[in-house]
Order: structure tokens, then C-alpha cells, then sequence
């Protein structure tokens, strides 16, 4: 299988790949919705990636969001990362990268262009649209950070439940799923849209649809190809070229 799945590469003119949590598992990370070690495994989603979970229970939300980005820090890129990274430079303008992670392994593995659909952990934004005392000089320390004057919070700059994706980077991905004649999709459940949707769109376009993933997922009715491996694994093998 792999060996069909490394000639598509080879031939394909524009290559999408999608990634979700599975790609920085072997990194250390946890992923969401693994049943013994998913970070959903103790708490629903709707307890703490909501605004309303947000709003509801400040402190608690901040403080998971705060653990995570200390976990992040402490575990690097796999060799999965690497391997898209490498296969980047070694084929400019060939490669458009899109996660759902907010991780930042990929850009810590350098791939600067990657296309955050999900945001990034390592950054927060004001809550509510700030006012003209909401500055970077207004910021006090707390759990959450907050504006000394008006008491508007800081929250984590990732995208929650019922949040707009950041239109550059959802259109972005559009464009790049419209060119692409071969999308591998690793290490995500499927579940969550738009950026599931991705993979439909590619598939009714015509182009080849390979999900890397040790376990059944959603998108498995459309690929050409299902790899039961893990990512950091696979990858090497397949980028190669
Ligand atoms: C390995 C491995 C190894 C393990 N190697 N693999 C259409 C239909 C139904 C619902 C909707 C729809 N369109 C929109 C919705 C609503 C909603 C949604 O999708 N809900 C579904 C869950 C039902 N979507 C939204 O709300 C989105 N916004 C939106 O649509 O806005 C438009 C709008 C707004 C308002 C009004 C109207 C319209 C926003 C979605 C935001 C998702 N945010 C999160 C949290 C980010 C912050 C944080 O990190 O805390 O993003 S949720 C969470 O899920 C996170 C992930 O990026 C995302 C996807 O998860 P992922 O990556 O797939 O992880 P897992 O754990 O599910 O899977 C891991 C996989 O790895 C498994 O398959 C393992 O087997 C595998 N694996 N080890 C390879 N070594």
C-alpha cells in the first residue's frame, strides 16, 4: 500500500496535506478524542472549548489551556513534522500544509507556511472587542490576564465551538484543496467541520484522497487509500521523494 501511496506523490502536481491531534501523538500530545488518553476523555467539550464554557468558569478554562501550552513546551517535532518540513523545501510550491492543531509543531519543525484553521495555543486576544484602554501596557497578571481598566479578559487564540474559522486561512485552504490533485489527510477523527469538509470537497473534485491513521475514521468512506500507521511513522517513508 505504501508503495502505490509514495508513486501518487511522486506524481501528483500539487499535494494537500490535512492534519489533526494524531500527527504530534508520537510528539507526546495528547489528542482529543481518544478514549484512554484523549484530553476529552475526563471533560466534555462543552465544559472547556466553548466561549460560554469560557465565560461560565474563566479560571478553570484558562488554567487547561495554560497546563497545555506548558505540556507543548516541553516536547518537540516528530519525525512525521520533519518529514513534511524536508519535503517542503525539497519541492517548493508543491506541498500546501493545513492543521487543526494549535500546537505549533509544525511551524517548530519549519514549515513557516503552514495554515492554521484552529488558531494557536501559544497566543491569546481580548474576549470581548477592546476598548481604547484594552492595551498591551493595560494587561494585568491574573488567571485569566485581564485589562486593568475595563476588566476584559484575555482568552486563549484558538477557535472554539461555534466560532468562525479566521477567514484567511479557511480560504486559503479552500484554494489549495480546489488545485490539488492528491490530499493525505493524518492523524484526524473527521469529525469536526469545516475543515473535514476539505477532504469531501477534494474528493468530489477528483482528486486522490490517502488518510494515515492507525484506527477507522469518518473520512475513510472517501479515500482512495487508508494507511494503518501512525504519523510519525508513515510520513518519512512516503515523502521520500
Ligand atoms: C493517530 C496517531 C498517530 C492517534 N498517527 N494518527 C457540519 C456538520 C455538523 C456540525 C458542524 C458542521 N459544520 C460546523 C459544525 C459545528 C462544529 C462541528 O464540527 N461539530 C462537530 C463536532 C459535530 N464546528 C464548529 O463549530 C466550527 N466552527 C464553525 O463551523 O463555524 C461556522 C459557524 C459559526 C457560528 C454559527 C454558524 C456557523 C469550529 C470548530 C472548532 C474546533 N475546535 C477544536 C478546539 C481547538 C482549541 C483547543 O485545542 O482546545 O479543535 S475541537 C478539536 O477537534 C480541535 C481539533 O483541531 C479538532 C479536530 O480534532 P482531531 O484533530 O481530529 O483530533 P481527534 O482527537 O478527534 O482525533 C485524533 C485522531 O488521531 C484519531 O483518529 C486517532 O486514531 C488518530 N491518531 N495517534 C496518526 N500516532
Amino acid at each position: 500500500m505504501t508503495g502505490l501511496v509514495r508513486q501518487w506523490i511522486a506524481e501528483a502536481k500539487h499535494l494537500v496535506v490535512l492534519t489533526g491531534a494524531g500527527m504530534s501523538a508520537e510528539s507526546g500530545v495528547p489528542t482529543f478524542r481518544d478514549a484512554m488518553t484523549g484530553l476529552w476523555s475526563q471533560f466534555s467539550p462543552e465544559e472547556l472549548a466553548t466561549e460560554q464554557a469560557f465565560r461560565a468558569h474563566p479560571q478553570r478554562v484558562w488554567d487547561w489551556y495554560a497546563s497545555r501550552r506548558e505540556a507543548v513546551a516541553l516536547v518537540g517535532p516528530n519525525a512525521g513534522h520533519i518529514a513534511l518540513a524536508e519535503f517542503h523545501s525539497r519541492h517548493p510550491g508543491r506541498l500546501t500544509l493545513i492543521t487543526q492543531n494549535v500546537d505549533g509543531l509544525h511551524q517548530r519543525a519549519g514549515s513557516a507556511h503552514t495554515i492554521a484553521l484552529h488558531g494557536a495555543l501559544g497566543e491569546d486576544r481580548w474576549l470581548d472587542a477592546p476598548l481604547g484602554c484594552c492595551t498591551p501596557d493595560s494587561i494585568e497578571p491574573g488567571r485569566p490576564l485581564r485589562c486593568k481598566v475595563c476588566g476584559n479578559l484575555r482568552r486563549p487564540a484558538v477557535v472554539w465551538f461555534g466560532e468562525h474559522l479566521p477567514a484567511a486561512a479557511l480560504e486559503a485552504a479552500e484554494v489549495a484543496v480546489q488545485r490539488c490533485d492528491l490530499m493525505l489527510v493524518v492523524g484526524t477523527s473527521g469529525v469536526v467541520y469545516p475543515a473535514a469538509g476539505l477532504v469531501l470537497s477534494a474528493h468530489q473534485r477528483g482528486a486522490r484522497v490517502v488518510v494515515i491513521n492507525p484506527e477507522p475514521t469518518d473520512l475513510d468512506r472517501v479515500a482512495d487509500a487508508c494507511v494503518r500507521e501512525p504519523a510519525a511513522v508513515c510520513l518519512p517513508k512516503l515523502l521520500q521523494t
